[in-house]
């Protein structure tokens, strides 16, 4: 993640201003076709990139102190903290004056009392984004934001509010950059790991937080790092992932101690170096993404006057039916994929059991000779030692067959990706095939096998550790070590050692299975939420085309022919932009 990023110099002052322009053009035919939605995205963006704001997100599960963080960044206690799940709605950090103000679906915006944010902002206030919030601004002094860069709040994943995860989702493709803010307890969630995945395949800069810091102890801290690095590495494939572990409590106090002033500096860099670059990705991603809903919105209309009045009518009726239809095939799909899951983690369980039931015996035998060889007398280093020798022959056991089931599992997973694939475009298919002729335009979901595949991989040989308990051998244990008789003592380490072992190879065994499922359960439900999404944008962009088309072809042919005209001088516009 740490690549060299394009300085403010490199990119010409008009690419920006060009930039401007060209959304600018897009917002006003999609105001002229009545995509008032895509307008309002586009002049937002046009006036984000005119200024030269980039957007860096908190994002993370809820609690994890995403808004505390924002507060101690810029030094301003102002946007709502709490220990019930508290932020609702989007809201970005900017430059300027304190003072804050909110838009409001159907009124424009408003300058409100910084102390009125609640009201907007909560979950307890405006409960599920009830008063139809649809943007909030604050401006702060703070001097971290003036070079342009806003820090965008947003609500917390998994809570049981549904539709806070839906808000933040929604935000995703307007990230420039992410701080992706976990904890220590859980590390990191599957939701989080889908979050983080899908935003690194739009932006280069993921700073990772750890925070809460002062809640645990240092060897839990490190702990919970690990895990999260390992976690990042394998998964995500990010090489050596630095996740900042602090404390904004402990800030806020007046102590700034754990990795604090880096994370801080990390900030101010990318403010001060990449700014623009950010901007520009902005640009580049929001102009390809607005052109291509254009598009698809423009074909459909122009089919729909190409179309005889009758003809529209059954065909908006057969969409809604194919619509539904396909939500319902998406929705049992559900047990048939379980079942093929189900399927193939019965075929992990039996490899898992013949690989132990062949290891263990061999395991066994290593151990008793190795400890038979240990040369040591007293009592508690020849425990210890048979420890450390438990850990070496799970380790020269565990490898190679760890290494070989990664590619299995790896195999399985693709067949499994396949399959549903496969069920998620029959669905898709089944919209054209019953005789609905709207362009299905899912140019998001043209790669649908890619999104499935993510960027994850298995990777399986770093040994699972468990705390050997040699190291914690209680006093009474310890003095038996000491007193009594040498054999009797390495008798009882050998089958202490041995039980330890067992232990080791079977947790280790059991990660093929564990983490096969949740890779695949973690994509399945992100490839599900797209194409609920991208049905409702069609059938709602259909019944807009089609009601155009019957208003014009109840007026008569003349009408028809300026429609038709209409349509496709603005989809030669498109093109041109
Ligand atoms: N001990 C400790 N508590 C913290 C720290 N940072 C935040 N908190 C507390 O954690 C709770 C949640 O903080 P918020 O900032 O509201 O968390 P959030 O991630 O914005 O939560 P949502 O908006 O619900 O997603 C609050 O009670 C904070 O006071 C920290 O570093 N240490
Ligand atoms: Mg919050």
């Amino acid at each position: 993640m740490e690549t060299p990023t394009t300085s403010r110099e490199d990119l010409a002052p008009n690419d920006l201003e060009n930039g401007s322009t060209t959304l600018l053009s897009l917002a006003a035919l999609a105001g002229e076709i009545g995509a008032d939605g895509l307008a309002e995205e586009a002049r937002t963006l046009a006036a984000r990139v005119a200024e030269g704001r980039s957007y860096v997100a908190c994002l993370g599960q809820f609690k994890r102190g995403k808004s505390s963080l924002i507060n101690t960044i810029t030094g301003f206690d102002i946007l709502p903290v709490g220990t019930a799940p508290v932020t609702s709605v989007v809201t970005v950090v900017r430059h300027g004056e304190r003072s804050v103000r909110v838009r409001l679906a159907d009124s424009g915006w408003h300058t409100i009392k910084p102390a009125e944010l609640p009201a907007y902002a909560t979950e307890d206030q405006n409960p599920g984004n009830s008063k139809g919030v649809r943007a909030i601004e604050v401006f702060l002094p703070s001097p971290i934001l003036k070079d342009g860069m806003c820090l965008v709040d947003t609500p917390g994943l998994g809570s049981v509010f549904d539709a806070n995860t839906e808000a933040t989702r929604e935000f995703v493709p307007h990230v420039d950059a992410a701080i992706i803010v976990l904890g220590a307890d859980p590390p990191i969630t599957a939701e989080e790991i889908a979050l983080v995945e899908q935003v690194a395949q739009q932006v280069e800069h993921l700073i990772f937080v750890l925070n809460k810091a002062d809640r645990v102890r240092p060897d839990e801290l490190e702990a919970a790092l690990a895990f999260t690095r390992r976690v990042l590495t394998e998964r995500l494939q990010l090489e050596a992932p630095v996740i900042y572990a602090v404390s904004t409590l402990r800030v806020r106090e007046g102590n700034r101690d754990g990795d604090w002033d880096a994370f801080v500096h990390r900030l101010e860099r990318l403010a001060a170096e990449s700014g623009r670059a950010l901007v520009a990705a902005a640009l580049e991603r929001g102009v390809q993404r607005l052109k291509r809903r254009l598009q698809d919105m423009l074909a459909r209309q122009e089919a729909a006057l190409t179309q005889p009045l009758a003809e529209s009518r059954a065909h908006l009726a057969a969409l809604r039916e194919a619509s539904a239809a396909a939500q319902n095939a998406l929705r049992d799909m559900g047990p048939l994929f379980d079942a093929e899951l189900a399927a193939q983690s019965r075929k992990f369980a039996e490899r898992r059991v013949d690989f132990l039931q062949q290891a263990l015996p061999q395991a066994q035998q290593e151990l008793f000779a190795a400890v038979d060889r240990i040369q040591l007398r007293f009592g508690p280093a020849v425990r210890t030692a048979a420890f450390e020798e438990a850990n070496r022959i799970a380790r020269s056991l565990l490898q190679p067959w760890l290494q070989a089931s990664a590619r299995e599992a790896e195999r399985a997973y693709r067949e499994i990706a396949t399959r549903f694939t496969e069920m998620a475009e029959r669905v898709l298919e089944r919209l054209n095939s019953e005789g609905v002729w709207v362009e299905l335009g899912l140019a998001d979901l043209s790669t649908i096998e890619a999104s499935f595949e993510g960027r994850s991989r298995f990777i399986f040989t770093d040994l699972l550790r468990i705390s050997s308990p040699a190291g914690i051998v209680p006093l009474l244990r310890w003095l038996a070590d000491v007193i009594l008789p040498p054999s009797f003592v390495r008798k009882s380490a050998k089958a202490d050692a041995f039980q330890f072992l067992r232990e080791l190879l079977t947790v280790n065994a059991h990660r093929v299975e564990n983490d096969l499922k949740q890779r695949i359960q973690d994509n399945r439900l992100r490839l599900e939420g797209r194409i609920r999404v991208a049905l409702k944008e069609i059938l709602r962009s259909a019944e807009a085309a089609i009601e155009e088309a019957q208003q014009a072809q109840e007026q008569g042919e003349a009408a028809v022919a300026e429609a038709l005209q209409r349509v496709r001088r603005r989809r030669a516009q498109l093109a041109r932009l």
